[in-house]
């Protein structure tokens, strides 16, 4: 690709990258990372970026793994999983990024794989047309330390009945035959038989409602990867970016008190000598 990159820190893109989209709001900042690297080590980068809502396209690569350190757990990876680090299987529940991005009230969420590069490329389309933070989970095998992780779900021939592909608009169907739909209930959106329930029970995909509630029951629908599982955009609404909320903000002091001056600043309260 013709662009610059930055390596950063383990775990402290978001930070940096939030550095760099305040300072160059002319530039599309996309920031990279496993489930690890944002959702352990970097969990607090991450949580705040999406909440300040600052112009990034944020991709979280979740192979479920560490897998650059040869294969521990990380905190995607699936409850009973035997790894380097969890011999005897894992005992802890694990995070379910699109949830984790929801609780943040990311402005837009939406999750992708790697075996569809048509999918991929629509969903980073949408995630860079967005104003605001984006985040992308891009479910993606590791073929040297998970390998097959998601093969349940994302290889071509399970794909129709194991991926539920999440239109705007339209009633949210699956299956050969688009036999099965999501319907809301009580407790939260289930999967149903078309042919039970009747089409006009099936949940309409919105993800313009404002509230998250409802993509947020959307993202607990599936035990990834042994279940059916929602891909695409779980919710995308405008809201005020930072970046360009902060310059109007500088905009609106200057024009009232002048261009400031950081050596004036720094004296303009009592200080000491040491
Ligand atoms: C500050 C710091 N701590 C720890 C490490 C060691 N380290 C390198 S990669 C990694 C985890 C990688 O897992 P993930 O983010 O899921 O990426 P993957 O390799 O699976 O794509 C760790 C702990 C490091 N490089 N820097
Ligand atoms: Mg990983």
């Amino acid at each position: 690709m013709n662009t610059y990159g930055v390596h950063t820190i383990h775990g402290r893109a978001p930070a940096v990258a939030t550095g760099l989209a305040m300072a160059r709001p002319d530039l599309d900042v996309w920031v990279i990372g496993g489930d690890g690297d944002m959702l352990s080590i970097g969990g607090n980068h991450l949580i705040h970026a999406l909440r300040r809502n600052i112009n990034l396209n944020i991709l979280l690569f979740n192979n479920q793994i560490y897998g650059l350190t040869k294969g521990q757990f990380s905190p995607t990876s699936q409850k009973g999983k035997v790894t380097k680090s969890s011999p005897v299987g894992l005992v802890s529940r694990p995070f379910n990024p699109i949830s984790v991005a929801l609780g943040a009230e990311a402005t837009f969420v939406a999750r992708t794989h790697d075996l569809d590069r048509r999918h991929m490329q629509e969903v980073f389309r949408r995630a860079y047309e967005h104003e605001g933070s984006a985040f992308v989970e891009v479910l993606q095998n590791c073929n040297v330390f998970n390998d097959g992780v998601f093969a349940t779900i994302t290889k071509k021939d399970v794909r129709e009945d194991m991926l539920i592909d999440l239109q705007h608009g339209k009633p949210i169907l699956f299956g050969s035959e688009k036999q099965f739909g999501v319907a809301r209930r009580p407790e939260g959106v289930v999967i149903v038989e078309v042919a039970e329930v009747g089409i006009e029970y099936i949940l309409v995909h919105d993800e313009t409602i404002r509230n998250p509630s409802t993509a947020f029951s959307l993202s607990r629908l599936a035990k990834t990867p042994t279940t059916p599982t929602p891909v695409g955009v779980f919710r995308a609404i405008d809201s005020g970016e930072f970046s360009t909320s902060v310059a109007a903000q500088i905009r609106e002091v200057q024009a009232q008190l002048g261009k400031g001056d950081l050596a004036t600043l720094l004296r303009s309260q009592p200080t000491w000598e040491v």
